[in-house]
């Protein structure tokens, strides 16, 4: 039987300018490690991608460096592909949007939808710069977002979201030449009939929200009600719209970005003599699509629109998954914004491995996370380096040592074989549900059971006096090893491919099975000498432009205090108490079910001796719900009661004024 396919695209980079980390932190690197994910699941997945090259800000800067736009956009677009390359992005393919397979989609797309009387003429005022003596692209146009009162950039604020068209914004100015000498002209352009959509999108999203930011953004759009949006500006690059009257005009850039995911496609059946057809007509393929949160209308509302208003049959997306923004020192991580960590500078401090890590680690799934050098130097140096490195180096160096590099044949421990495979069956949980941050840290979790388990069992001691005991300890602890390359391949495909082949494998990690990470059957390996996997992070470094922040936050003697978007990260809700448990051989611990709203979390905490199981079943108490996962005796922790706590150590609980339902938010 032929593989189970599955199409994987990420939102498309712009190319103006390097992308910052926080460009890429919820869409191509997810969508990279889906796609390897998949891969090792033993699906044929499909992975596409391109740069997003239209946009008339691209025409601007041609002109201001006296070059051609086409040069500019090619030029940059080999500069952000090769970045992309160095970041170890495994595309399937990397195309860009104003190639001639988009175009003809793109024309294709539009007459159909003009055909089915989804497109509808109007003039309207364009915005003008009498000083510039130019049409201004929405992004050229800044002022005051009349929802928020927050910076509006042409067509969406930044700091609301909020979709805008650059005539509502309040007291604009031309960016490029900072006057407020602007007019609105009249011309002619296409709409495209939203309205139209509206109920069949309704049914068309139900189960295919990735997550929960998708949907409330989703579903408060559908609840406003659609708008007709326009589809054309006055411009010259980008593709030119072939219609009467219009010519002159081109596609705005959201109307030929997202059919690149197809265009794209139809460049790589090209190039390798497949059929795009098959994987953009056919609805039994499961689609998924990565973006950060400023990106999920145009996925979810526009792009189906457009899709379904062909009446023809397309792959629709089964998985809209969406990100928040990673902020650093309170700004967006964006290029447009001008400030915030770009691909190229963050590989000036290391390597991919490590930032794809880190990244990982700190992915916003519905709140946005702040990026902090310190976050970064700890992920590194007690994750990646004490946890994972340490452990993988501390057994290999051992077989080197004391079985000549050979890996001795032994028995697996039966435990430790159950509680590594469940760490990789919860990995796999959080990955199907798009949890990154949680997946990401199961390989840390592995390394600890890892580590605990050497340490405890201390093979070293048993050399002589057990040496069948002995093998069974380091022949356990190898596999271990094992099943960390396949399991870290998603997030870190050069260091599983080390690790792979330290323990003597000659296969490409990349096109192994997921399954065999829980198959444990390591047999006659010799292993190659280890070198160290990663290297910690030293204050010197860290560039200098975070240093001072950091020095005149110390120096203000402020180490307490925690700025007003570390606090909104905390995730504080109403949960309900649904179940008690006692957790053996411990004096003050309990495990406890709460419902925090949209799931059930288990956490552990001290209630013990307390208060009485029929205290506080039912009960509704505040639950910090983002709290990493910890373990206590053994028991998942996954968020944690709120209670004051009197001299030091008797717990009351608190209790809402009014009897609230679980899940409410607290802040
Ligand atoms: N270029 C927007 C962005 O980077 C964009 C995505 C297009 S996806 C079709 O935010
Ligand atoms: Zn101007």
């Amino acid at each position: 039987m032929s593989k189970e396919r599955v199409l994987i695209t990420s939102a498309l980079p712009y190319i103006h300018g390097i992308p910052h980390l926080g460009n890429i932190i919820t869409s191509i690197l997810p969508a990279d490690v889906y796609h390897r994910y998949q891969r090792l699941k033993g699906k044929n997945s499909l992975f596409i991608c391109a740069s997003d090259s239209h946009g008339t800000m691209h025409e601007i800067e041609a002109k201001k460096e006296g070059v051609k736009t086409e040069e500019l956009v090619y030029e940059s677009h080999e500069k952000v592909r090769s970045l992309l390359e160095e970041f170890n992005f495994d595309f399937s393919y990397y195309g860009i949007t104003d190639s001639e397979q988009n175009r003809s989609t793109t024309e294709h797309i539009f007459h159909k939808l003009d055909e089915n009387n989804y497109i509808e003429e109007k003039s309207i005022d364009v915005t003008y710069c009498r000083n510039c003596e130019q049409y201004l692209a929405d992004r050229w146009i800044e002022g005051e977002c009349p929802e928020c009162g927050g910076l509006a950039r042409g067509d969406q604020c930044d700091d609301c979201g909020e979709l805008l068209e650059p005539k509502d914004i309040i007291d604009p100015y031309c960016t490029h030449c900072g006057k407020k000498d602007i007019e609105f002209r009249k011309s002619k352009h296409l709409f495209l009939q939203l309205n139209k959509f509206e109920d069949w999108l309704k049914e068309w999203i139900e189960g295919r929200m990735g997550n929960k930011l998708t949907r409330s953004e989703t579903l408060s759009w559908l609840n406003e009600g659609l708008e007709e949006r326009c589809i054309s500006r006055d411009a010259s690059w980008g593709f030119s719209i072939p219609k009467e009257g219009f010519e002159d005009k081109v596609f705005y850039v959201w109307f030929d970005a997202p059919i690149g995911y197809i265009g794209a496609t139809r460049s790589w059946a090209e190039e390798n003599n497949e059929d795009w057809e098959e994987w953009w007509r056919d609805d039994s393929i499961e689609y998924f699509q990565f973006m950060g949160k400023d990106n999920i209308p145009f996925h979810s509302i526009i792009f189906p629109s457009m899709l379904k208003g062909t009446e023809e049959q397309w792959n629709f997306a089964d998985h809209i998954v969406a990100g928040s923004f990673i902020l650093a020192e309170d700004v967006k991580f964006s290029k447009s914004r001008g400030k915030g960590l770009n691909l190229e500078t963050a590989l000036d401090v290391r390597n991919s491995e490590y930032w794809r890590y880190v990244l990982m680690a700190l992915y916003p799934r519905n709140t946005d996370t702040t990026f902090s050098w310190d976050a970064f130097k700890e992920k590194v140096n007690k994750e990646l380096t004490d946890s994972f490195g340490n452990y993988v180096h501390r057994i290999l160096k051992f077989i080197d040592e004391n079985f000549t590099s050979e890996i001795p044949d032994g028995e697996m421990d039966e435990e430790v074989a159950r509680e590594v495979r469940e760490k990789i069956e919860e990995m796999e949980r959080e990955l199907e549900d798009f949890r990154f941050r949680q997946a990401v840290n199961k390989i840390i979790e592995i390394s600890s059971l890892g580590n605990q388990y050497f340490q405890r069992e201390e093979p070293w001691k048993k050399m002589g006096s057990d040496p069948e005991e002995c093998k069974d300890i380091v022949y356990t602890c190898a596999n271990i090893v094992r099943s960390l390359a396949i399991v870290s391949d998603p997030f870190l495909p050069k260091t599983a491919e080390k690790l792979w082949s330290f323990i003597g494998m000659e296969t490409n990690i990349h096109e192994e099975s997921w399954t065999k990470a829980k198959e444990f059957d390591l047999r006659s390996k010799t292993i190659t000498e280890p070198e160290p996997l990663f290297e910690k992070i030293k204050d010197d470094d860290i560039p200098d432009f975070d240093n001072e922040k950091n020095k005149s936050k110390k120096q203000g003697g402020e180490e307490n205090m925690i700025s007003f978007d570390e606090f909104k990260e905390l995730d504080i809700r109403i949960g309900e108490i649904k179940e008690v448990d006692d957790i053996e051989g411990s004096d003050n611990l309990l495990k406890f079910q709460i419902d925090v709203g949209d799931e059930t979390k288990q956490s552990v905490g001290g209630l013990k001796g307390h208060y009485t199981e029929e205290e506080l079943v039912g009960r509704k108490v505040p639950v910090l719900v983002n709290l990493e996962t910890s373990e206590l005796m053994g028991e998942k922790s996954e968020c944690m009661i709120l209670a004051a706590v009197v001299g030091n150590k008797e717990p009351v609980l608190l209790e809402p004024e009014r009897d609230l339902e679980a899940g409410t938010g607290v802040a």
